[in-house]
């Protein structure tokens, strides 16, 4: 059945001219772009999204990186497409990312990896009202 997922290019992806490159990607690995905007996280809005993290010491910093300037949202589709990004995206850490992933390719650290991916059905659920809040009906 068709999922859906929400994946953000983070700052250091959009400083670094990434965003052709990376909607490229997914669109090419035969995820369909249903939605794509460029915002500017309010600094409560960064921490709304990230809340499950709000205890972590790396949470000010994230959340502050996450809305100092505009990023790119895209709402993607394609059979198992959480768990199908989540692998085209890789682990966390771009030093431990597989080989060809968006944060092997491209990350430089655990901050600056580039892009986030929703990690469930539920994560997705929120992350897109945070996102989109007017609504996604029409799609
Ligand atoms: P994920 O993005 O792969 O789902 P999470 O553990 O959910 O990873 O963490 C959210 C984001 O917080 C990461 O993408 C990363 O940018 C940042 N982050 C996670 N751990 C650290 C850390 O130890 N130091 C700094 N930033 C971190
Ligand atoms: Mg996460």
């Amino acid at each position: 059945m068709a999922e859906r997922t929400l994946i953000l290019i983070k700052p250091d992806g959009i400083n670094r001219n990434l965003i052709g490159t990376i909607l490229a990607r997914f669109e090419g690995e035969g995820l369909k772009i249903l939605a794509l905007k460029m915002f500017k996280f309010t600094k409560g809005g960064a921490e709304n999204f990230y809340a499950m993290h709000r205890e972590k010491p790396f949470f000010e910093e994230l959340t502050s990186w996450m809305s100092s300037q505009p990023i790119v949202a895209a709402i993607l589709e394609s059979e198992n497409a959480i768990s199908k990004v989540r692998d085209i995206v890789g682990a966390t850490n771009p030093a431990e990312a597989r080989q060809g992933t968006i944060r092997a390719l491209y990350g430089t650290s655990v901050g600056q990896n580039v892009v986030h991916a929703s990690d469930s059905q539920e994560a997705y659920e929120k992350e897109v009202r945070i996102v989109f809040p007017e609504g996604i009906e029409h799609f």
